[in-house]
């Protein structure tokens, strides 16, 4: 017997997996106002908690299949470790049970965007593709859906990493680590390992030249993926190549896929295309199916998404820039870009992260930074601990986004752009990332209408 530990999206898609197994369940989530109403109605013959795991189950189940948002060194998961259970994810069980080629992806950025264009192009290719995991799709669904999947390409956090042992992936990448979930670990290097656990059973690695290779443990065949010019040095290098006078994804001597075919521009999406050419190199992926999905792929709801052009100022929402390394490259990329300056709005729950980062890019690009959430003070110290920020940029507190737009609208001035990019996570004031980038274009839309209602 299972417990499936954790009712959310992924807890109830063991449910449903396992259901359809015919395994009955003993099902508990940790939040005592979880209502399980619903799925006590839907899986009659499961048993339903919430609180704490009732002792009366604890000789009933022999494994346990933990959500991911909930941390493996919780007392009570340490202490049923300790009298014998076996703790278990999602991803897990689906390594277990999968018949196809798995393409595993992770790191701290790109994870989504990266599983969607090497999704296109294997679909691009005539394959027909499960793409599922930490991008939504609880990747059990893709087991008991209707498709008979050639392969699957799957987004992994490190938490669900952490509680993987079976995985063999046909290929598999840490796309870059910049600190994230460090009210989760005890430390970079801790984050780091769960990431990089990914490679252990990989048929191949695909590394980035950011990462190195020092601890890493792999088997199988290396590749590497850099944007530095002249990074190219063998067959097994992934790069940016000069052919013809124009600037080209390729390995080797290879040109394949010129940048310009790109909608996106930006380092990080050359990088981001990079790794998807290197995954599918054990695929039958021809350079033509790379650039269509290249040349198709306009980028995802919540990243960097253009919302408004509204009296020369540029309003992007980036809701999906959960850490401080997505934030960075947002500034970045988006302030080369503008002729004005950026007014950052960011702020929310900030994972214990050293957000002294931001300070050199914000200097560089920014008029402004508005910061909202719960730990907007911790990250406005962070942020004046650098030195060089303390007199160059204004920094404003309020308490929440519809004031933060408010603010925002006030200061900009033509050419500006406003970057929504919270550098955190949404669970103080938002349901989630999704609910808080709409919440960000509906107030958009909202101070528009008043403000031209007004002039
Ligand atoms: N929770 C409890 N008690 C429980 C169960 C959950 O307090 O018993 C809380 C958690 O602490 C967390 C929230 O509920 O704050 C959600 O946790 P969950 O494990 O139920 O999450 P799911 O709804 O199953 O969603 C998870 C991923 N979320 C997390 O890992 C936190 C989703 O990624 C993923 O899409 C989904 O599984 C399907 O695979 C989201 C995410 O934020 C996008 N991921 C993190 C990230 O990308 O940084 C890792
Ligand atoms: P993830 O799934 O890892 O959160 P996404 O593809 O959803 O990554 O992108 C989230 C944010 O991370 C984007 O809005 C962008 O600002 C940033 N980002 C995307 N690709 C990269 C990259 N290769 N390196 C650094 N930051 C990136």
């Amino acid at each position: 017997m299972y417990l499936v530990a954790g009712l959310g999206v992924t807890g109830q898609s063991v449910l449903r997996y396992l259901t359809a197994q015919g395994e009955n369940c003993l099902a508990f989530d940790t939040r005592d106002n979880f209502d399980t109403t619903a799925l006590q109605e839907a899986y009659l013959d499961c048993e339903f908690a919430v609180g704490e795991v009732p002792t009366k189950w604890l000789t009933q189940f022999e494994t346990i299949i933990l959500s991911p948002g909930i941390a493996k060194s919780e007392p009570w998961v340490v202490a049923l470790e300790k009298i014998g259970k076996q703790v278990i994810g999602d991803i897990e069980l689906f390594a277990r049970a999968v018949g196809a080629p798995v393409i595993a992806i992770t790191g701290s950025n790109g994870k989504s965007t990266v599983t969607t264009i090497t999704g296109m192009a294997l679909a691009e290719a005539g394959y027909k593709v499960g793409v599922g995991g930490n991008i939504g799709e609880p990747a059990l669904d893709l087991l008991i859906d209707d498709n008979e999947y050639d392969v699957f390409v799957l987004e992994l956090s490190s938490f669900q990493l952490e509680t993987t042992y079976s995985l063999t992936p046909a290929s598999s990448t840490v796309l870059n680590i910049s600190e994230d979930h460090m009210d989760r670990y005890i430390g970079i290097e801790e984050y780091i390992q769960a990431k990089t656990k990914v490679f252990s059973e990989t048929e191949l690695a695909v590394i980035p030249d950011v990462l190195g290779e020092q601890g890493l443990i792999h088997h199988g065949e290396v590749v590497h993926f850099s944007a530095v010019p002249g990074f190219i040095k063998s067959d097994k290098d992934y790069g940016i190549i000069q052919y013809n006078n124009q600037a080209w994804l390729g390995h080797g001597n290879q040109p394949q896929v010129p940048v310009e075919c790109m909608k996106l521009k930006g380092l990080h999406h050359q990088l981001n295309a990079l790794a998807m050419l290197a995954l599918c190199r054990p695929f039958n992926v021809e350079n033509r199916h790379f650039e269509i999905a290249l040349t198709q792929f306009v980028g995802l709801p919540h990243r960097t998404e253009l919302v408004a052009v509204h009296n020369d100022i540029t309003w992007i929402n980036d809701s999906k820039g959960t850490n401080v390394g997505a934030t960075i490259t947002a500034i970045e990329s988006l302030g080369n870009e503008i002729s004005g300056k950026l007014i950052l709005i960011a702020g929310g729950v900030g994972k214990d992260a050293d957000f002294s980062g931001l300070g050199s890019p914000l200097v560089e690009h920014c008029r402004q930074v508005v910061l909202f959430g719960r730990d907007k003070a911790v990250i406005e110290a962070d942020i004046r601990s650098n030195a060089q920020t303390l007199d160059h940029i204004a920094i404003t507190q309020v308490e929440d986004l519809m004031s933060a737009v408010a603010i925002a609208l006030e200061n900009a001035q033509p050419q500006d752009c406003v970057l929504f990019s919270p550098a955190c996570a949404s669970f103080d004031q938002f349901d989630n990332y999704v609910k808080r980038g709409e919440s960000f274009v509906e107030l958009v839309h909202q101070a528009r209408a008043s403000f031209d209602k007004e002039s």
